[in-house]
């Protein structure tokens, strides 16, 4: 009898297309269905570290959207915060922010902001509403900003949105992080606020060969996300303060260059960023906790070549708990809980500047188990998407005529 048992599984592993590898695959059931990646890998030897870490089954929710193209005149917008009255302030990465209204009109830059050095992908970044906004109309904003000598860095600035919202009152330079370089590449820079009131800021580590290290280094900010009091400087219960020589704003390490952040309704913090060749990444944060780069990684370099001395898992460091071989190039993220599309709600949103696509991803628990590609057919590069307070989705794209949309239920 036990042999026909046995028979009978294995005739049944086989007819699900199951070999003998699966026994080196974790015991978390992955998800099932046919991966929406269809595309070959560029690292095909690598191998995921859990079954559903990449290629996650294809889902379509059918759900019918209408989108609107808010205003074709932004200037290579990097950031859209929908406003409590239906208005968006919008930032453009050549050093303007601005008023659109709920119907597209933009308005003129708002004055009152400090210098900001455009130079390659630096320039005026992410911007986010204070949780006080209502009240006091305090916002923050990241930016890269000179530092003499030919060096520059992502700052975090905060002010006062005027009521007649023409400026911005009583700026004030409130992060700096250090240290500065001599570049125009990774300079992260998400804002997240989080259920816990601290402001949250991802930082890359500026891309240079000789930056690299600094991802892993507790004495400098690059290749960090960071943990702020509202102030700009570090909660004394931050996992570094108190350690020699180690900066105290910092939460996470190990990070590339992170332009997504997102809190789910649990109050995770989630951010993507963006690997090497085939190696962009979804991360569950943690407190302390470490993410590799560049000592663990997926994909390879554009030169084709691996990542020196890089593993795909290594013991002591948090895996992805998504990657995806080839890469999409994430961007703004928002996990969805507004009414207007029920079928959304607890997804996760990725603006992908590589693709265009809005990524939409299932989760569940710490799990990526279905992935959606929209809006594809647009060809535009996707810098950010934000929920609006009327539970439509707002979106700005990578052009110099770039555009905001708005998606609400057909
Ligand atoms: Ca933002
Ligand atoms: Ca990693």
């Amino acid at each position: 009898m036990a042999e026909v048992q046995h028979a009978s599984v294995a005739v049944l592993l086989s007819l699900l297309g199951l070999t003998a590898a699966c026994t080196d695959a974790t015991s978390v059931p992955g998800p099932v269905g046919t991966p929406i990646e269809t595309r070959a890998p560029n690292a095909a030897h690598q191998r995921p570290a859990f079954v559903g870490q990449t290629r996650a089954p294809g889902v379509n929710t059918k759900v019918a959207y209408q989108l609107t193209v808010l205003t074709k005149g932004l200037n290579r917008p990097w950031a859209v915060e929908p406003l409590p009255d239906g208005t968006l302030l919008v930032t453009e990465k050549v050093g303007a922010m601005r008023i659109v209204s709920a119907s597209g009109t933009v308005g003129p830059p708002l004055a009152g902001l400090p210098p900001v050095e455009v130079r390659g992908q630096g320039g005026l970044l992410d911007v986010a509403l204070s949780p006080t906004f209502a009240t006091d109309r305090l916002i923050y904003w990241t930016f890269t900003e000179a530092r003499g000598k030919g060096l520059n860095g992502t700052s975090l600035a905060r002010g006062v949105l005027s009521t007649d919202r023409l400026r911005i009152e009583q700026a004030k330079v409130i992060f700096q992080s250090q240290p500065g370089f001599d570049g125009g590449l990774h300079f992260g820079s998400r804002l997240a606020f989080g259920p816990d009131g601290m402001l949250y800021m991802t930082l890359g580590e500026r891309s240079d060969a000789e930056m690299r290290p600094h991802a892993q280094r507790p004495d400098s900010h690059l290749g960090k996300l960071l943990r702020l009091k509202p102030d700009g400087t570090a909660p004394a219960d931050n996992p570094l303060v108190g350690t020699p020589g180690a900066k105290p704003e910092i939460w996470s390490l190990g990070h590339r260059n992170v332009e997504s952040a997102a809190f789910d309704a649990q109050g995770r913090l989630w951010t993507a960023e963006m690997g090497p060749r085939g190696g962009d990444e979804l991360n569950l944060i943690g407190r302390g906790k470490n993410f590799g780069w560049p000592l663990v990684s997926f994909g390879e370099e554009y030169s084709g070549q691996p990542i020196e001395g890089a593993l795909t898992d290594r013991p002591g460091f948090a895996p992805p708990a998504y990657y995806w071989d080839p890469v999409i190039a994430p961007s703004g993220a928002q996990f969805y809980t507004g009414k207007a599309f029920p079928a959304w709600q607890g997804s996760l949103f990725l603006g992908s500047l590589k693709e265009g696509w809005l990524v939409r991803l299932e989760i569940k628990g710490d799990r990526v188990v279905g992935e959606e590609h929209l809006l594809g057919d647009r060809q535009q590069r996707l810098r950010d998407v934000r929920q609006g307070p009327d539970g439509a989705l707002y979106m700005v794209t990578d052009q110099a005529k770039g555009e905001l949309w708005k998606i609400t239920p057909k």
